[in-house]
């Protein structure tokens, strides 16, 4: 059976933007394993993401976080990473690895160190600019460890006007995204800790202010199909960075630990108008590669979300709706699973193969020898892993 035409033109909707930072190393608190080849700069890195492109037709950005990937000419990068077939896409602050915020950055009680967390904000847009991104995502990993050690209000308060100052620079084409998570760094309370919080304080921003959901920055069995359909019945879903967790933030490849959580994500997505040329949901992955290859990791994650979107696409709404009008409480769960168990992957196989796409992505990448390639023209360098 092959996809019908419908199927097939709403799967060829999908992007998916690749994190720079999982083609560096990564690690835990424990060790940082190298992997030969890594990226010594984001030049490297790009070219790396590029090939996740290349082999999948599904990953036509990358995301940028400052300053592990700063450079000196944005411009010189842009132009490098369209020559690779891929665009440049949001921009990530960063205000978690400097001395100064220690307690905080633009919920910080200091007017110095807010100041110097705003601008840098601003000069995130500046960069956005020279880019041609449309998203500054911020994710602040603001908060306490104790009770008593800071007035959350207080906090909440100078959040607020931190981010009505960074909103006011954002261009017109331009959005600001607010990450929530609700723990790490900060073990007593996070300043965004919450899709609720996150809401709050982008509606008062204004419109081109939304909420970025990282899969990986709930509590164990939060239903997170919720959060979605909640954020888009509000219009205020503007991204997701996906990933897979079993414990904490563990950032592992999405649809590995739970497929069946991603697929109904999906459906949500899908249901709420916020897939494809529909909406402006963007997906990205938030990842890091610990043990495995880089690049294989990257192509097996966007293929995870490929594949779950093929089976939310094949969801008979109209049979699930009349279901659930009769309140036929088992037949609607059939209706679900039926398409949750529908295996695509030959059908996804032909579908590539029709586009020109290697049919086995993750065979045909192996099979060209760019790893091993890479591993001999990059050696010696110093590589580009997190925080560098
Ligand atoms: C924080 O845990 C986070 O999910 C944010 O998106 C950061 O920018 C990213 O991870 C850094 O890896
Ligand atoms: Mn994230
Ligand atoms: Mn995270």
């Amino acid at each position: 059976m092959a996809f019908s035409s419908h199927v097939a033109s709403r799967l060829e909707e999908q992007a998916i933007e690749l994190p720079s930072w999982a083609f560096g190393n990564s690690g835990t608190r424990f060790r940082v394993f190298g992997t030969p080849g890594t990226p010594r700069d984001p030049f490297e890195k790009i070219a790396d993401a590029a090939q996740v492109h290349k082999f999948t037709g599904l990953a036509p950005s990358v995301a940028l976080h400052i300053p592990w990937d700063k450079v000196d000419d944005y411009a010189e990068l842009r132009k490098h990473a369209e020559a690779h077939g891929v665009a440049l896409g949001t921009i990530n602050s960063n205000t978690f690895q400097d001395e100064d915020y220690k307690l905080g950055s633009l919920a910080h009680r200091d007017d110095r160190i807010r100041r110097k967390a705003i601008d840098h904000h601003l000069e995130c847009i500046d960069i956005m600019d020279e880019t041609g991104s449309r998203d500054l995502k911020i994710w602040l990993a603001d908060g306490t460890n104790y009770a008593g050690q800071d007035d959350m209000r207080g906090r909440q308060d100078r959040m607020a006007e931190s981010l009505q100052e960074i909103y006011a620079r954002i261009g017109e084409q331009q959005r600001l995204v607010l990450e929530y998570k609700i723990f790490e760094p900060a073990f007593y309370h996070m300043d965004v800790p919450d899709w609720g919080t996150s809401y709050a304080q982008v509606a008062a921003l204004g419109e081109r202010a939304t909420v970025c959901l990282d899969t990986g920055h709930h509590a164990p069995s939060t239903n997170i199909e919720f959060i979605v359909m909640q954020l888009l019945r509000l219009g205020k879903l503007g991204s997701f960075d996906f990933n897979s967790r079993n414990y904490a933030d563990d950032d592992l490849i999405v649809g590995a630990a739970d497929p069946f959580q991603l697929f109904r994500i999906i459906v949500e997505v899908i249901r709420g108008g916020g897939y494809g040329k529909d909406g402006d949901t963007a997906f990205m992955l938030d990842q890091c590669h610990n043990i495995e290859d880089k690049i294989p990791g990257q192509i097996r994650s966007v293929l995870n979300v490929q594949e779950m979107t093929a089976r939310a696409l094949l969801l008979d709404r109209e049979a699930l709706t009349s279901a659930q009008v009769e309140g036929d409480v088992l037949t609607a769960n059939g209706i679900f699973m039926d398409a949750f168990y529908t295996d695509v992957r030959a059908d996804l196989a032909e579908y590539r193969v029709e586009r020109g796409l290697p049919a086995d992505p993750m065979a045909a990448f192996a099979d060209s020898g760019y790893l091993a390639a890479i591993a001999e023209e990059r050696v010696g360098g110093v590589q580009a892993g997190w925080g560098a």
